[in-house]
């Protein structure tokens, strides 16, 4: 199988998209799904129409896994996993930070991953084995330092579901990593895109990201993308260490020395743990 035709076949079809995402960002209406924050265009659903047929076309026997038609559960078979746009809010509102996120797995693995934000023609990619590189730069784009959770700027975000177990996990967690008495960590984003924040994550400009509630395509392309960088993606709930694809919660570090103190020090400020 060779992974840098897909990848340059999945670059090919970001750029595509991201004529169709450009040309109606923040000019939408949308629908609810699961609330009145989860949102949904028929943007999403036309992009994803497009690259489901033209994947079908050009690699018949693998399989397709997408945010708007297909969940199905994932298996070790080579998979493409898409999220046609991630970040819809921001798509919506034309805050200028969504992106296709076209994944590739194989044997649960992501491969190849290529995530372009096409308001600002940021392209992101990675191959296994090959490296990963933003708008033809290699990655990380600066030198991995230390790392340390007093330093750390951490891209965290707050999901569509405003009550309950998770909610109270994730908004303790968030207090007791800002408080002084606590990680006291440098600092928060919450830019409203797994794929961009994992992106960031695999340039170096942000040092992690810990989300739960988000699914496989909202990751695939950017944990293949990060893997190349020396970064991690472990099991982001205490007491357990290995993540999944389709695990649902995820701690994503940067390359870095101290990276299992600073996962081992991240872990110990959750307060409970997530479930989905
Ligand atoms: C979004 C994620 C975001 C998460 C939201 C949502 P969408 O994906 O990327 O990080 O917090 O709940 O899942 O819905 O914009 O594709």
């Amino acid at each position: 199988m060779d992974l840098e035709e897909i990848r340059d076949f999945l670059v090919q079809l970001a750029r595509t998209a991201g004529e169709m995402i450009r040309e109606k960002t923040g000019k939408v209406t949308w629908d609810d799904k699961m609330n009145s924050v989860d949102l949904v265009t028929e943007t999403d659903a036309a992009v994803e129409r497009m690259v489901k047929e033209q994947l079908a076309s050009k690699y018949p026997d693998f399989k397709f896994m997408g945010e708007e038609t297909a969940h199905g559960v994932l298996t070790a078979d080579p998979t493409f996993i898409v999220d046609p746009i991630d970040g819809t809010t921001n798509f919506i509102h034309r805050f200028p930070s969504s992106c296709i996120s076209l994944g590739f797995a194989v044997d649960k693995v992501p491969v190849v991953g290529v995530v372009y934000n096409p308001l600002l023609d940021h392209m992101y990619q990675g191959v296994q084995g090959k490296g990963a590189y933003f708008n033809g730069q290699k990655l990380p784009l600066k030198p991995p330092s230390e790392l340390s959770l007093g330093t750390a700027l951490i891209a965290i975000e707050w999901g569509s579901e405003r009550s309950g177990p998770n909610y109270t996990c994730k908004t303790q967690t968030f207090a007791n990593l800002a408080a002084s008495d606590g990680g006291m960590v440098h600092g928060f984003r919450s830019m409203g895109s797994a794929a961009l924040n994992l992106c960031s994550v695999a340039a170096g400009t942000l040092d992690a990201y810990w989300e739960g509630g988000c699914w496989a395509w909202d990751v695939c392309a950017g944990w293949a993308i990060l893997a190349e960088t020396g970064g991690a993606v472990v099991h982001g709930n205490p007491g357990t260490d290995k993540a999944a694809v389709d695990s649902r919660v995820y701690l994503a570090v940067r390359a870095g020395s101290n990276q299992q103190k600073f996962i081992a020090d991240f872990k110990s400020h959750i307060k409970g743990s997530l479930s989905y």
